[in-house]
């Protein structure tokens, strides 16, 4: 995943404290001490423009992520204030360099180098501090982002039906390998991510266990937000009617749910029914299958496959 790499943020203090160190180790090398002092400014603003500069580029560019990174980024932390964070190291790398520069020049012919030094460390260190609420806003929002689950742009299914429909055998019944469960870190509720490929191609199937298993009232704000991060990534969201009624809701209340979705996804993503448990009950007029025995089941991936090439989120 993009955020998996990137690493802690430090705090103001933290990036001051370890420039400050290697400064001194440095400074004690030095015989003159009008040239010690020099060095001293020199060390700490190269180290502090190098650790912010490598913070910046740690973190992945906001407007290259998948979409659905883009959207929980935007409903979590807010693109604007994630940008305006990034654009405030670069100020601050910038600016300490500007100054260190600046005093190390006027060091070389002045009389008092002692002074020039603590000047010069003084107004640098209040330029990282500046900046402190910047570095804990982007580590917070690192230690939440690196844990999302992965989930690209291409073409993607995602399930949806009530508890115990069949949701998570046909996934992963229909996934070349063991489907991956990954929690949003913001909410309770997981993510799980199934792949199969087709030739070279792959299918991305999303399950969103608690969150589009039931009616909209009874989820909170950050799960409507979680739903429309990822009806977004869909190319087509798979009903699973379980007409048996064994996982314990009845048919039409399993009908008013989907009719909800459509309702909440309107003309921007496709709903497919599929009628499940097809082994104990089938229901007319309905696609069947049953992730037990098998039947229809391919059928099923060939009618969603169709939405690959119609795919009205084409990205
Ligand atoms: N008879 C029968 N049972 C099924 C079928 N698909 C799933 N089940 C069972 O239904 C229960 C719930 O399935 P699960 O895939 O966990 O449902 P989910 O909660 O929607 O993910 C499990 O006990 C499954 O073994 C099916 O096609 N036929
Ligand atoms: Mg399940």
């Amino acid at each position: 995943m993009e955020f998996e790499k990137v690493p802690t943020v430090p705090t103001a203090e933290e990036i001051l404290d370890r420039s400050f160190r290697r400064a001194a180790a440095l400074k004690k090398e030095k015989r003159n001490k009008d040239r010690a002092n020099e060095e001293f400014v020199r060390s700490i603003y190269s180290s502090i423009y190098d650790k912010l500069d490598d913070t910046v580029k740690k973190f992945p560019t906001l407007d290259d992520l998948p979409v659905f990174y883009r959207e929980i980024v935007d409903i979590l932390f807010g693109m604007d204030k994630m940008k305006k964070s990034l654009g405030a190291l670069s100020w601050a790398a910038s600016q300490s360099r500007t100054i260190g520069t600046m005093y190390a020049r006027q060091m070389k012919e002045a009389d008092d180098t002692n002074l020039l030094r603590k000047q010069a460390t003084a107004r640098i260190s209040s330029v990282v501090y500046q900046v402190d609420k910047d570095l804990k806003f982007l580590n917070e929002a690192r230690n939440v982002l690196r844990k999302l689950p992965e989930i690209r742009d291409e073409f993607t299914v995602v399930v949806a039906g009530y508890p115990n429909v069949g949701k998570s055998s046909f996934i992963k019944l229909v996934s070349s390998a063991d489907p991956e469960v990954a929690g949003y870190a913001f909410t309770t509720k997981q993510v799980v991510v199934g792949h199969r490929y087709i030739g070279r191609e792959r299918m991305q199937i999303i399950d969103t266990p608690g969150i589009l298993d039931r009616p909209a009232h009874e989820r909170n704000y950050i799960e409507h937000q979680a739903i429309t991060a990822i009806t977004n990534v869909a190319d087509v969201i798979l009903f699973i009617i379980d007409a048996s009624e064994s996982c314990g809701y009845p048919v039409l209340e399993q009908i008013n749910l989907l009719e909800e979705i459509r309702r909440v996804v309107g003309d921007l993503v496709p709903v497919e029914v599929v009628v499940c448990k097809s082994d104990m009950q089938k229901m007319e007029g309905y696609s069947n299958m049953s992730t037990l025995t098998g039947e229809g089941v391919e059928e099923i991936v060939e009618i969603l496959l169709k939405y690959r090439e119609s795919t009205p989120n084409s990205r």
